[in-house]
């Protein structure tokens, strides 16, 4: 029978112990190059050289470079944008009711260190997530060093567990003309928006800290007042229609009520004002239940400059005709300075003076 001679040949250039080696060595290649080609997808050798790359040309990988780099470029992405998810609604970082006391002093350096995450002039928002609500925290002020150390003190950790967008502005009456607070919560909102794209102002006295984290320092769909169980009325409203202390508005809110007024000199009256401008165009008072809306003040003697105003309860008895044209719309200050602070921006404003 005749040979092949093709078979003869390589039977006789490869003999079968040479053909099985040669078999197995490429089998072996193979799983070899399967195996590194996998370790450096899975540990990120890749990743690596992609995202060197990106930075070596200032250009992402683009689609028809294949799906490995998609998926990179992808992570690369979320890591240099904002995040879009919102952030829960509440917030799961809430503790509840917070011990809250004045006994011991506050050492600001430490309560820098505690707040890393705050940027410079008392900014934040959550890294994780998308904030529900832009809030500028406005406080009225003048001569309260110690009770503002506090007040960040306390406030930081609770805005941040809230996941909240937020900054905090520190309202400063230049001078010793007699105290606006109103006004200066005007100001407040006015230099905060320039700032800032904030669609929630919550105004907060400098002595006042909620002791439970539930009570949110947001807005809501009517102008909410967030003071409303006070250690020193005993834990309840003095009166149904008081909105002093904290108080939160919406953007539209505070334009809906042309803000708040800007004559009342001294103490009293200018948060009742504020309630009467609210009823007035139809909205009404949301709060939180006397539980959650528990807070404590630190106790205080009158400050000098801001007695009793003799004038407040017949401005009071007119906010429907004045509210129009004393508000956001009628506001005039200067700017004395501004002051960027680790935790809070300080604006320093002349606010004028009363009526002689
Ligand atoms: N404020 C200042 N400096 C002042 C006056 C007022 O920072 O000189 C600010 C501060 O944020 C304060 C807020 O304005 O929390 C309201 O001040 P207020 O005096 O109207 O109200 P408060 O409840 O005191 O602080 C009321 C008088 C307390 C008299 C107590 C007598 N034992
Ligand atoms: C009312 C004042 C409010 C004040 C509230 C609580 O009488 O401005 O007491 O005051 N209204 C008038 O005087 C017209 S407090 O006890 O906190 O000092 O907010």
């Amino acid at each position: 029978m005749m040979k092949d001679p093709l078979l003869q040949s390589s039977a006789a250039v490869l003999p079968g112990a040479s053909l099985q080696k040669a078999c197995k060595f490429l089998v072996l290649f193979c799983a070899l190059h399967l195996s590194v080609t996998l370790v450096y997808y899975v540990f990120g050798g890749e990743t690596t050289y992609y995202t060197e790359r990106q930075h070596l040309y200032g250009h992402r990988a683009n689609s028809t470079t294949g799906p490995l780099v998609s998926v990179l470029a992808a992570t690369e992405q979320s890591a240099t944008q904002e995040p879009t998810a919102p952030c829960p609604d509440p917030s799961p970082l809430l503790v509840g009711p917070l011990r809250i006391e004045f006994s011991v002093s506050v050492d600001l350096e430490e309560v820098r260190k505690t707040n890393s995450e705050v940027k410079e002039g008392g900014r934040y928002k959550p890294k994780d997530c998308k904030a529900l609500q832009k809030v500028a925290l406005i406080i009225p002020f003048r001569n309260r060093d110690e009770h503002l150390k506090y007040w960040l003190h306390y406030m930081h950790p609770i805005l941040q567990r809230q996941q909240l967008d937020y900054g905090v502005y520190v309202i400063n009456q230049d001078g010793d003309v007699t105290f606006n607070r109103a006004k200066l919560l005007n100001i407040g909102y006015a230099e905060a928006l320039k700032e800032y794209d904030y669609n929630c102002f919550v105004f907060s006295d400098v002595d006042l800290i909620p002791m439970d984290d539930r009570n949110i320092y947001k807005c809501y769909s009517q102008p909410r007042h967030l003071s409303v169980s006070m250690d020193k009325f005993g834990f309840g409203l003095p009166y149904n229609q008081y909105f002093g202390g904290v108080s939160a508005l919406s953007k539209e809110q505070f334009e809906r009520i042309n803000g708040f007024p800007n004559n009342y000199w001294g103490w009293g009256g200018e948060d009742d004002d504020i309630y009467n401008r609210i009823a007035s165009r139809g909205m009404s008072i949301s709060r939180p239940d006397a539980i959650t809306g528990k807070c404590r003040m630190i106790r205080h003697e009158r400050d000098a400059k801001n007695d009793p105003n003799p004038k407040r309860f017949d401005l009071i008895a007119h906010t429907r005709h004045t509210m129009n044209s004393d508000g956001i719309n009628s506001l005039k200050y200067s700017v004395v300075k501004t002051e960027k602070f680790p935790l809070y921006t300080k604006i320093t404003v002349d606010v004028g003076h009363p009526p002689s």
